[in-house]
This record gives structure tokens, sequence and C-alpha cells, in this order.
């Protein structure tokens, strides 16, 4: 199996957090999103979307993290906690699933554009009504995330850890690269974050996370790649 991943994007992390944890093979392969890879044309063979992750095994190819993750828990017969086999339980993973695309991930990863790369890509801070309806959707997610989906219980699923954990941890990582801790003020996310981890091997989890939290190696890259403009349009449209 291959993994083409850039560990700088939350939902292959997740991918790869996975993969390590079900104990499955696979081959690294680095998209380097600050180069512009994803525009590369051996790579728009591979996916037309022109994103990471994306998983090769054979001549099948898939994208999405989420498919991926199920895909692999299918493939490898991974323990059930992973993606529980009782309807009620898996429901909770799905329902997570399909909501966090628009939610939690997508409000943490405006808080990441908005600080750490609008002042590259548009040369000059973001306004401060966009860094402030950032951050406020984030904490409304941050909210949701505990009073809807934690609730009370370890995991969110319940007693044990599943694939929704693990999509769930890597996007609340990404906004610490912009110096903002949605941990903050929430023990129960601490917590949860603290347990996700130690399943996901803690030293691993942290390497994983080593190249999001390094804001100054991240600065340096894409100043020193030339390939950049695409991904640069890209993201104009996004933040504008
Ligand atoms: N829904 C997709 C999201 C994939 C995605 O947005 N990937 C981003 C990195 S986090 C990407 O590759 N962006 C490259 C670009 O837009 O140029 C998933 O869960 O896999």
């Amino acid at each position: 199996m291959e993994l083409y991943l850039d560990l700088y994007s939350p939902p292959c992390r997740a991918v790869y957090l996975f993969a390590k944890a079900l104990g499955i093979p696979f081959e690294f392969k680095l998209i380097s999103l600050t180069s512009g890879q994803q525009y590369s044309e051996e790579f728009g063979k591979l996916s037309i979307v022109k994103k990471v992750p994306v998983m090769k095994d054979g001549s099948f190819v898939l994208t999405e993290s989420t498919a991926i993750m199920k895909y692999m828990v299918q493939k490898h017969s991974a323990a059930d906690h992973w993606f529980p086999a009782d309807l009620q339980q898996r429901a909770r993973v799905n329902e997570y699933l399909s909501w966090q695309h628009l939610n939690l991930r997508a409000h943490c990863s405006k808080v990441f554009l908005f600080r750490v790369l609008y002042p590259f890509i548009m040369g000059a801070e973001a306004p401060k009504d966009k860094l402030d309806s950032s951050l406020e959707d984030m904490k409304q997610s941050l909210h949701l995330l505990e009073e809807k989906f934690l609730q009370t219980k370890l995991f969110i699923a319940g007693d044990h850890v599943s694939m929704a954990d693990v999509a769930a941890v890597v996007e609340v990582m990404q906004p610490l690269s912009a110096g903002v801790d949605g941990f903050e003020g929430r023990p129960k996310l601490v917590a949860w974050r603290d347990r996700v981890k130690k399943e996901l091997h803690g030293k691993l989890f942290d390497e994983a996370h080593e190249k999001i939290l390094d804001r100054s190696g991240m600065m340096q890259k894409m100043q020193d790649d030339s390939d950049l403009l695409k991904f640069k349009q890209n993201l104009q449209k996004i933040l504008r």
C-alpha cells in the first residue's frame, strides 16, 4: 500500500497515525504541499482532485481520509473499536465524521489559514474581522465537540477509541502552529487528547505533529520553494 501524504495536513496525519496504530505496512510517498507537488502532472494522474491524502493499494486509488480509514479497517480486519460493528456505535462515529468536514475541520483550518498562511500569501496581516470570526467559529466547533460529541464519555463512540477521535484530534492540533491553543481552558478536551494520544503511541503522535508545530521551518520552506504559484492562487480564492 502507498500513502501519498504531507504531515502539514490534518487529514494526512489522521491517515498516517491510523495506519500506524493498526500496524498496516505502507510506503510513505511525500507530496510536498509547500512545493506545490499536488499540482504536478504525475500526481494529477493519480488524483484529479489534487489534494492529499491519497491511498494506492495495487491499482486501486482512493481519496478522502475518512474513506481511506474505513477501507483500512475492513481490509485489515482491525480491532472492532476503531469502527465498531454495533449499529449505534458505528452511527456515532459516522455522525462525527459527517459533521467534521464543514465544522471542526473547516474552522480549525481557517484559523491556521488566516494566521499562518494569509500573511505569506496576501503579503499583509489578515483583516481583524476575519481573524475574529475564524476564532469564534473554532470556539463554537470545540464547544460542540465537547458537549455534543464527547459529553461525559471517554471517546466519541463511547469507552473506546475510534477513527472519529483520530480524525478530530489532528484538527484541534492544527491551530497550535498559529499560537492558538484550542485545548486551553478545556480540561475535558485535554484529558481526551491525552487518551487518544496514548492510543496512537504517544511518541509517534508527537513526531507526526513536529512539522506543523515548527512554524518558522514551514515559512522557510515556502520561501525556498519556487513552484508555489498554483498553491498560492488556490489559497487566494479561499482567503479573499
Ligand atoms: N476532505 C479531504 C480533504 C483533503 C484536503 O483538503 N487536503 C489539503 C491539505 S489539508 C490539500 O491537499 N490541499 C492542497 C491544495 O488545496 O492545494 C480529506 O479528508 O481527505
